[in-house]
């Protein structure tokens, strides 16, 4: 495909001297203009967009997704050719004569128009904030009906698919895959990283502080497997349907896909697959590059400040490690898995994965004395202040990060 060989030559120049990027940039979206025109894709798809701040998120009757982020003054597309992005559905293990996706440039995740790629059955708008489209695979009375939509403002939007059999018949061992060939901040390489704990396949650019991407499966709906790494490896394992669960550390032209399974789903059943794509503020990621522990915090509690109506947490960290086990020193981070109905009132920014951290740092070293969290040694932080609307919402998904910092 040419896409493919304009997308290698350009690798070749990413890695030459920084200098060199601007450039690069400039012949890239010209050579990307010349495609447009050329091919009969742009003539033929009709574009619903989600105009949001920071993200803007187009989706084509395909269901094919691309996503401009507002960074500063400047819009810049966070996949490659701006809509590198693609999904697949397998009706029978990894047999490909009954695997149907979509997907555009780099990762297009199906073959012929006319026998293995989504088939367009509906695109709408229900709401200025989600974009409804249901695509049939093939002839097999199966219609897959994608939701995107995003809350103004929010970091991350959200993926819904819903698949219907409609068949007459059962199908088993099926698979879903979503993924991109991602281009943070515009730019093509970075490296590759996985966090189970939050079911996040996600990357970091080159640059200083690094930017953070990350997909990852929400609700009920948890990744089986994933994949990072060269988008080429990651789009081919998405079409043979089989991710190997291993993300690429070094510097490359990243991609990443999730991939979900299902036992059966019968004649009249269907499946659910959720998921988010997240972006960090750069400022976090670039503090968050080395941390060493994620803990769950087994004792926070909260007390209410009935003047500002917000609730103030007491937080008690533990070095569990064990004798022998690692010293923990600053800087001490107190993370929460936010939402709008629960989150600090003053974060300093987020997580890699996307949760609110506090730095309590100062409260910490004042506990310890001596700087170090050793193992057994334990030591309580009182005043975190948050929003909870809800006084009985559960609260245990705070937790407490350590870290060491960069050399
Ligand atoms: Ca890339």
């Amino acid at each position: 495909m040419s896409g493919n060989i304009e997308h290698q030559t350009l690798n070749i120049e990413h890695r030459t001297a920084g200098v060199l990027r601007c450039s690069v940039r400039y012949v890239r979206c010209t050579m990307l203009g010349a495609l447009l025109v050329l091919l009969p894709l742009a003539a033929t798809t009709q574009t619903l967009q989600i105009s949001g701040d920071p993200l803007r998120i187009s989706v084509d009757e395909y269901g094919t997704i691309g996503v401009t982020r507002q960074e500063g003054t400047e819009t810049r597309p966070q996949f490659y050719s701006a809509f590198a992005t693609g999904s697949a559905l397998f009706l029978d293990g990894t047999n490909a004569s009954s695997r149907f996706g979509n997907g555009t440039s780099t990762f297009a995740l199906w073959d012929d128009e006319s026998t293995d790629r989504f088939t367009p059955v509906s695109h709408s708008m229900p709401d200025a904030w989600s974009i409804e489209t249901a695509l049939r695979a093939g002839q097999r009375g199966v219609v897959v009906t994608q939701l995107v939509s995003y809350v103004n403002g929010n970091p991350f939007f959200s993926l819904q698919w819903t698949i219907a059999n409609g068949s007459g018949v059962s199908f088993n061992n099926l698979r879903f895959v979503h993924g991109g060939d991602v281009s943070p901040s515009g730019e093509d390489v970075a490296t590759g990283h996985w966090g189970a704990g939050s079911n996040t396949v996600y990357v970091l650019t080159t640059n200083d502080p690094p930017v953070f991407m990350g997909l990852k499966g929400v609700g009920g709906s948890l990744a089986d497997t994933h994949h990072e790494a060269h988008f080429q490896l990651v789009r081919n394992a998405c079409k043979w349907g089989t991710l190997p669960d291993t993300v690429d550390a070094s510097i490359h032209d990243a991609a990443y896909a999730l991939q979900w399974r299902s036992e059966s789903l019968a004649n009249g059943a269907s499946w659910q697959v959720t998921a988010e794509e997240w972006w960090a503020g750069e400022v976090a990621s670039g503090v968050f590059t080395n941390v060493t522990a994620m803990l769950m915090s087994p004792k926070l509690t909260w007390t209410l400040d009935r003047q500002r109506g917000t609730f103030f947490g007491t937080l008690t960290l533990r070095n569990d490690s064990g004798a022998g086990g690692p010293a923990l020193t600053e800087p001490f981070w107190c993370a929460l898995d936010w939402n709008t109905e629960r989150r600090y009132v003053t974060p300093d920014g987020h997580l890699p994965n996307g949760h609110e951290y506090v730095d309590i740092t100062p409260q910490v070293n004042a506990a310890l004395g001596d700087g170090s969290l050793d193992p057994g040694d334990q030591v309580v932080v009182n005043d975190i202040e948050v929003y909870i609307r809800d006084r009985t919402e559960p609260l245990e998904s705070a937790f407490s990060v350590w870290s060491t910092r960069t050399p």
